[in-house]
C-alpha cells in the first residue's frame, strides 16, 4: 500500500492474493489492510493537507500534466495489467481503458485555472467574493469493473483541486491502481495520494467512517453507497455514489438498421462482458421491428469471439469471480426456466472445452420478457440482456422509466424530433441519441434515482464534488481614521 510516500505491508502482516479470471491463475499478491492501515493513511493525508492546499492551483496542474505524460509513456504496460486482473479483453477494453486514465490526469491538470469564484454585486461599499476551497482529505472507494479509469477519475479531480486522498483498491482488482499510485508518488509530496488495499468491510468501510476524511466519494454497488451515505449521515460529510444501473435502449420502427445493431452491441458493452453501469440492459423493442431485428443483432453478438483476456483475437474476455460467474448463471438458468420467455443465444457457460478454464459468460438474449420480473429489474452485471416490446412511445417511456435506478439510456430513430422528446423524457442522468459508447471526459456523468448522488468527468463534477465554496465579504466603507 502507498502510504505518506512510502510501501507498506499491512500491520496485520496479511495479504490478499489477486488472480487472473481469464485462466483462474494468481499474479499477484497485494496488503490486507483494516482500520488500522486506513488510520495511518488518513493521517498521513491529513498532514500533507496543509502544505498542498496552498501550492498554487496553476502548479497542482503543472503536476497532473507531468503524470498524464508518465502514465501516457507506460500505457501498453498498464493495460496488459488491467487486462490481467479484470479479464477485460486486452484490445477490446483494456487499452481503451489505460488511454482514458493518462487522459483524465491531463483534463483535469488543464482545468487547474478553472478553480475560481465569482464576485456578487452587492453595492459600492462592499466586496463580495467566493472561493473555491479544498475540502481536506477525500475517501475514495473503486469496484473492480474499471479499476485504473475509476481510481483515475477521482484521484486527478480531488488533488487538482487541492485536497489529499486515501483510495481503496478493489480487492479483486488492485494491482494497476497500485501502478497508478506509484506513478503519481514519482511526481507528488509525500502523502497527497494514498492508496490502501484489502476488503470492502475490513478497509473500506473504516475509510468511509473516518471521522478526518471530510468527503467521501464512491463508485460500486447500490446497496454498500446506501450503507456509505448513512455512516457519512452520522458526521455530515458530503458524498458522491456513482451506483448501479438497469439501463433501457429505445429502438423505434424507423431504426431496423445495421449501424443500430452495432449501437446495441456497443452499448450492452458486450466486450466487457456488460459489467458496466451504463450497460445498455433493458432493450425495448418496436413491435413491427422485433423479430427481424433480433436475429440480425443475434448474427452480430455471435460473431464475438470469447476467449483469453491477453489474447490479440479476443472480443470478450472473462468475467471477474466466481461470485460474479455465479450470479450471472443464477439469472440465465431463471430466465431459461420460465415458459414465457424466450431464449434468442445464448444460455449457459459450456461445461467443457478452453472457455471451463477461467470465468467465462456466453452473451445471451431473452425475448418476450416482462419488464416486471427480476431479470428485467435487477442489475445483473454480466452479458444477458432483455427484450421487451412496444407498440406506443408513452408506454415504451413508461416502461423505460419504471426502474429504480436512473444511469444511463440509449434512443435509437432518425427522426431527431421524437428521439430529443424521449431523451428528455426518460429518467437518467446521461442519455445517448443514436450511438452507444461509453463517456466521455468534459460531460457531467452521474445518475438520478438509486443510480448515485454527484456528477464526474467534468469541470462542473471537480467543483461540485470536490471543492467547498467559502463566500467572503469585506466591508469598503470604513469611516475615515
Ligand atoms: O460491489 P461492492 P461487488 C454492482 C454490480 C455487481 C454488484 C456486486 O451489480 O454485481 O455490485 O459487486 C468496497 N464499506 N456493481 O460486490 O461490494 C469493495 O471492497 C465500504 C456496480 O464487487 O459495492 C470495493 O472496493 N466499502 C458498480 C467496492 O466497495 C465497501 C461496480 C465495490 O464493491 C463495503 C461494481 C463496505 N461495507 C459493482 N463493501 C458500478 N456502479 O459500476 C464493499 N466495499
Amino acid at each position: 500500500m502507498l502510504i505518506g510516500g512510502a510501501w507498506r505491508p499491512a500491520l496485520s502482516g496479511q495479504t490478499i492474493v489477486v488472480e487472473n479470471p481469464g485462466r483462474r491463475e494468481p499474479i499477484g499478491e497485494v496488503p490486507r489492510g483494516d482500520a488500522a492501515d486506513v488510520d495511518l493513511a488518513v493521517d498521513a493525508a491529513a498532514a500533507a493537507f496543509q502544505a498542498w492546499s496552498r501550492v498554487a492551483a496553476r502548479d497542482r496542474g503543472r503536476l497532473l500534466l507531468a503524470i498524464g505524460e508518465a502514465l501516457e509513456a507506460r500505457q501498453e504496460e498498464l493495460a496488459r495489467l488491467i487486462a490481467s486482473e479484470t479479464g477485460n479483453a486486452l484490445r477490446t477494453q483494456a487499452r481503451g481503458e489505460a488511454r482514458m486514465v493518462a487522459d483524465a490526469f491531463r483534463y483535469f491538470g488543464g482545468l487547474a485555472g478553472e478553480l475560481k469564484g465569482v464576485t456578487i454585486p452587492l453595492g459600492e461599499g462592499q466586496l463580495s467574493y467566493s472561493r473555491r476551497e479544498p475540502i481536506g482529505v477525500v475517501g475514495a472507494i473503486v469496484p473492480w469493473n474499471a479499476p485504473a479509469q475509476l481510481a483515475a477519475l477521482k484521484i486527478a479531480p480531488a488533488v487538482c483541486a487541492g485536497n489529499t486522498i486515501v483510495l481503496k483498491a478493489a480487492e479483486d482488482a488492485p494491482l494497476a491502481v497500485l501502478m497508478i499510485a506509484g506513478i503519481c508518488q514519482d511526481h507528488l509530496p509525500p502523502g497527497v495520494v494514498n492508496v490502501v488495499t484489502g476488503y470492502g468491510k475490513e478497509c473500506g468501510e473504516p475509510l468511509a467512517a473516518h471521522p478526518l476524511v471530510r468527503k467521501v466519494s464512491f463508485t460500486g454497488s447500490t446497496a454498500v453507497g446506501k450503507s456509505i451515505m448513512r455512516a457519512a449521515a452520522e458526521r455530515v460529510a458530503p458524498v458522491s455514489l456513482e451506483l448501479g444501473g438497469k439501463s433501457p435502449s429505445i429502438v423505434y420502427p424507423d431504426a431496423d438498421e445495421d449501424w443500430v445493431l452495432d449501437g446495441i452491441v456497443a452499448s450492452m458493452r458486450f466486450t466487457r462482458q456488460s459489467q458496466s453501469c451504463t450497460a445498455g440492459s433493458r432493450l425495448f423493442l418496436h413491435a413491427d421491428i422485433f423479430d427481424s431485428f433480433l436475429d440480425r443483432l443475434v448474427a452480430r453478438v455471435s460473431a464475438l469471439k470469447i476467449g483469453d483476456p491477453l489474447d490479440e483475437a479476443t472480443d470478450i474476455g472473462s468475467v471477474i469471480n466466481e461470485r460474479q460467474f455465479t450470479k450471472i448463471c443464477g439469472y440465465v438458468s431463471e430466465g431459461l426456466s420460465r415458459a414465457e420467455s424466450r431464449l434468442v443465444t445464448g444460455g449457459m457457460p459450456p461445461q467443457e472445452g478452453p472457455l471451463t478454464r477461467g470465468y467465462f459468460a456466453v452473451p445471451t438474449i431473452f425475448a418476450d420478457t416482462s419488464n416486471a420480473w427480476r431479470l428485467a429489474r435487477e442489475e445483473i452485471f454480466g452479458p444477458v440482456l432483455v427484450a421487451i416490446p412496444w407498440t406506443d412511445e408513452e408506454e415504451a417511456i413508461r416502461m423505460a422509466n419504471d426502474s429504480h435506478y436512473g444511469l444511463a439510456a440509449y434512443i435509437w430513430s432518425r427522426d431527431i424530433g421524437r428521439a430529443l422528446r424521449a431523451a428528455h423524457a426518460v429518467e437518467a442522468g446521461w442519455v445517448q441519441v443514436n450511438q452507444g459508447g461509453g463517456q466521455a471526459l468534459g460531460q457531467s456523468y452521474g445518475g438520478i434515482k438509486e443510480s448515485g448522488i454527484g456528477r464526474e468527468m467534468s469541470l462542473e463534477g471537480m467543483l461540485d464534488s470536490f471543492t467547498e465554496t467559502k463566500s467572503v465579504n469585506v466591508n469598503l466603507a470604513l469611516p475615515p481614521p
